[in-house]
């Protein structure tokens, strides 16, 4: 099960009893919102207040643990892809995704915490990861439409996050970005050629889009009503703009991409609103969406386990590394 390992105290929240300014030294606190409000970046070197720090360990090592997660369902197709190309620019897509992991890691490390720490919380089930990555990938098509729309929701949701208040947080996400745009290029492409193949072929790739849409909505987070972090964090200016917002923009963008692509979004609610001038679009299943971010989704365990075990077999590789990089520093001092 998962727990609130990194959790903000409630001091912190908006909802909560104590304002943050009343337990934090009132000049730091007013150089800090000084800052924030004149859109200004905080560095590591920076006072910052703890519910800050709190608050950017939570999503940063959050964001790390499902980058790393994620390289296990597109992981499953890499000896089953079906020509050298496509395995090529899989295995790619893959390794990018295990170094977005590992520059978020840098990045919560600046906060003071070590990765030791944050890997314990997601081997020991405490942290929490992207509920997307607990869906199997069936067919091929799956690992198309994971770059069409998981990465496409990805990028709609960390575009902002390049102008995150956090520099490290901020500077990595730029990097990401671009890196991730080439994943959605490349599973929309994958698609577009699956689309002018047999009949069985298109039916395949409508099967994987009716199976992830939803779930890919879900990703953005509660609605922003029932959304408990995100009132502070937009405050903060880690967050620019909120869960329901940013799903809105993906729904409006996925629609035409749909049309071009050949298939149906599995929502007969989704209509376009001339008043709103955006799309309206039916209930998410926010129940099996809490059982999933809770340890009870389809692929949770198996996840957990595969992490744990990969964490334990590398464990002769980050002895070896120790005991070399002990070796050179002997040699050095003997020198
Ligand atoms: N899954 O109050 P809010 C990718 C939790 S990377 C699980 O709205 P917040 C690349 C949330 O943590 C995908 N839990 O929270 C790739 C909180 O719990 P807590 C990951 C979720 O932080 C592609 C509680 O619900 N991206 O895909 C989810 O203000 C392909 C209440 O929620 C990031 O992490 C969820 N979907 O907003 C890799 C981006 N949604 O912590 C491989 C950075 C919410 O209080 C292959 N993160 N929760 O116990 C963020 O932007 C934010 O943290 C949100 C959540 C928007 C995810």
């Amino acid at each position: 099960m998962y727990t609130q390992s990194f959790s903000v105290p409630d001091n912190s929240s908006p909802k909560g009893a104590t304002p943050i300014a009343a337990i934090e030294p009132p000049e730091l606190m007013e150089k800090f919102d000084k800052c924030i409000d004149d859109d200004g970046r905080i560095e590591p070197q920076d006072w910052m207040p703890d519910a800050y720090r709190k608050t950017l360990v939570r999503q940063i090592s959050q964001h790390a643990h499902s980058e790393i997660v994620g390289m296990l369902p597109e992981g499953n197709w890499i000896s089953r892809a079906p020509s050298l190309k496509r395995k090529a620019i899989l295995i790619a897509k893959v390794q990018d995704e295990g170094g977005h992991g590992l520059y978020l890691y840098s990045a919560a490390e600046t906060l003071g915490t070590s990765r030791d720490q944050m890997l314990e919380g997601l081997h020991t089930g405490r942290a929490k990861y992207s509920s997307i990555f607990n869906y199997p990938t069936s067919t091929w098509a799956d690992i198309g439409v994971v770059g069409w729309l998981v990465d496409g929701a990805a990028i709609m949701n960390q575009i902002p996050l390049c102008r995150c208040s956090y520099g490290p947080y901020a500077r990595a996400m730029v990097r990401v970005c671009k890196e991730e745009s080439f994943h959605q290029r490349q599973g929309y492409e994958a698609l577009l050629v699956m689309m002018t193949g047999t009949a069985e072929q298109k039916e395949m790739v409508q099967e994987a889009v009716n199976r992830w849409w939803w779930k890919c909505l879900a990703m953005f987070g509660p609605p922003d009503a029932d959304s408990p972090n995100s009132a502070q964090g937009m405050r903060w200016g880690i967050k620019r703009i909120s869960n329901d917002d940013l799903r809105q923009k993906f729904v409006d963008a996925t629609i035409p991409q749909a049309k071009v692509l050949g298939v149906t979004l599995p929502d007969p609610d989704l209509k376009w609103n001339e008043e709103r001038q955006h799309y309206d679009y039916g209930q998410i299943d926010w129940d099996e969406f809490w059982a999933t971010v809770n340890g009870n989704g389809p692929c949770n365990k198996e996840r957990l386990n595969t992490r744990v075990k990969a964490w334990n077999e590398g464990q002769w590789v980050r002895d070896a590394a120790m005991a070399h990089a002990r070796k050179q520093n002997t040699l050095k001092e003997a020198a």
